[in-house]
């Protein structure tokens, strides 16, 4: 079989360069490893970029998410027993969108498949990638109902597989991988709790940073710092809500909605970047080409960054012969990519120093935290970070 280009991963990457390429009739085919049910309920981000949301809604795929989503105006920061909010609306005149990652997926999975005519294989088995480096690539996978082995020529591969797929692998040797370890672990949480704040809540605490973030009216996201590769068995009920009460206790807060623990993972925090983000034919994007652990809520946002450029780009040059939007894709992914990368490892800084044990690492974290509230300008560069509004990059 032949098509144009194959996709491979169908998170939100994957489905957005197919949606757009469907959009401009381009024929392809999205390989999938998980079920459609599965990938429609896992919990994961929640946090988008306005900006982010302006690029669905320019090409037809933000549905009605304006509508169900919440816009947060500020979030807040819980240090020295106390809350200080940070309006960064005010300051900027951008919010954030919360909406579960998942709401996001099925809305493009649907999209895509049932309005767009794209072509999609769920529940994929051995992804291979082949002659990535002639003008006749392929991908080769094994059909989960038949057994049968099926090979797709094409123009183009995308490689949207996330932080363990094949198409990373399929990099040669002299591609770059720059890895940062945290040397630290989140237990990540989802809580079937109402939010016990209507905006996200930073907790630095000498125990330990942790987080809140509200996912719906009926679940919120909870982080807590643990040690790397820590045994989430060892985290009880009784054990969470009392570190999290703790960490993120405000003399002039209520205590938080405590509730059923749907979800408890740790995440062992280390973000990495491949250099470039193409080899021949291979276009890589999202968690496939760069992980930023999950501290400034941007790896969905890089990977739907990504997917515009990469989706435009393939459309023009399918259409229209013009390359321009390629030949410059790894460029402009990687600017912003480092950018929310030194961002990322900035914030960190903040979380995790007054409970680095290193009172340098303690006494500077808190030194960053008091400028931002005390400096109109250290505010707004935070909050251009933080939002992603910044310009060129
Ligand atoms: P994804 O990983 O979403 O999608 C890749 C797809 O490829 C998956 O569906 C996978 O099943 C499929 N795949 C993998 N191997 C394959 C193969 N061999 N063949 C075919 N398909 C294959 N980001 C935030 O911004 N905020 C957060 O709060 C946040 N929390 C997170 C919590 C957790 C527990 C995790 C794991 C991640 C979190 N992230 C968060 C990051 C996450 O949202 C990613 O950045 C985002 O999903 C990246 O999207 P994709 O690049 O499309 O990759």
């Amino acid at each position: 079989a032949h098509r144009p280009v194959v996709v491979i991963g169908a998170g939100p990457a994957g489905l957005t360069v197919g949606n757009i390429l469907r959009a401009a009739g381009v024929d392809c085919l999205v390989l999938e490893t998980e079920s459609r049910a599965f990938i429609e309920q896992r919990p994961r981000a929640g946090v988008i970029e306005e900006r982010v949301v302006r690029g669905l809604e320019q090409r037809g795929l933000a549905g009605d998410l304006p509508k169900r989503a919440e816009r947060h105006t500020e979030c807040e920061f819980r240090f020295d027993g106390r809350g200080h909010r940070f309006a960064y609306t005010e300051l900027t005149g951008y919010h954030h969108w919360v909406h579960p990652q998942p709401l996001l997926v099925t809305d493009l999975v649907r999209e895509y498949a049932d309005e767009r005519g794209g072509e999609i294989r769920f529940g994929v088995r051995d992804v291979r990638l082949h002659d990535l480096d002639s003008d006749r690539p392929a991908v080769s996978y094994t059909d989960p109902d038949s057994g049968e082995r099926h090979l797709v020529t094409c123009a183009f591969v995308a490689g949207c597989d996330g932080a363990r797929g094949p198409s990373r692998a399929a990099l040669p040797s002299w591609a770059r991988i720059s890895r940062h370890e945290y040397g630290i672990g989140w237990l990540a949480l989802l809580a079937e709790a109402p939010p016990s704040s209507d905006r996200v809540l930073f907790g630095m605490h000498a125990d330990g940073f942790a987080g809140h973030m509200p996912r719906g009216p009926e679940l919120t996201r909870y982080y807590l710092q643990c040690p790397p590769g820590d045994d989430p068995d060892s985290w009880p009920h009784e054990r969470v809500w009392a570190e999290l009460q703790r960490r993120l206790r405000a003399a002039d807060r209520p205590p938080l909605t405590e509730g059923r623990l749907l979800e408890k993972r740790v995440l062992d925090m280390h973000n990495y970047v491949v250099e470039p983000m193409v080899f021949g034919r291979l276009f890589l994007a999202g968690d496939a080409a760069h992980l930023v652990a999950p501290i400034a809520a941007k790896g969905m946002n890089l990977a739907l960054h990504d997917a515009f450029l990469l989706g435009d780009g393939l459309v023009a040059q399918l259409t229209e012969g013009d390359a321009t939007g390629l030949d410059g894709y790894s460029d402009a992914c990687l600017r912003r990519v480092w950018d929310y990368q030194e961002f990322s490892q900035w914030l960190s800084g903040i979380y995790h120093g007054p409970s680095s044990g290193d009172p340098y690492r303690a006494g500077t974290a808190l030194a960053r935290l008091r400028r931002i509230f005390a400096s109109p300008v250290a505010a707004a560069a935070f909050a251009e970070q933080y939002l992603g509004t910044a310009g060129a990059f």
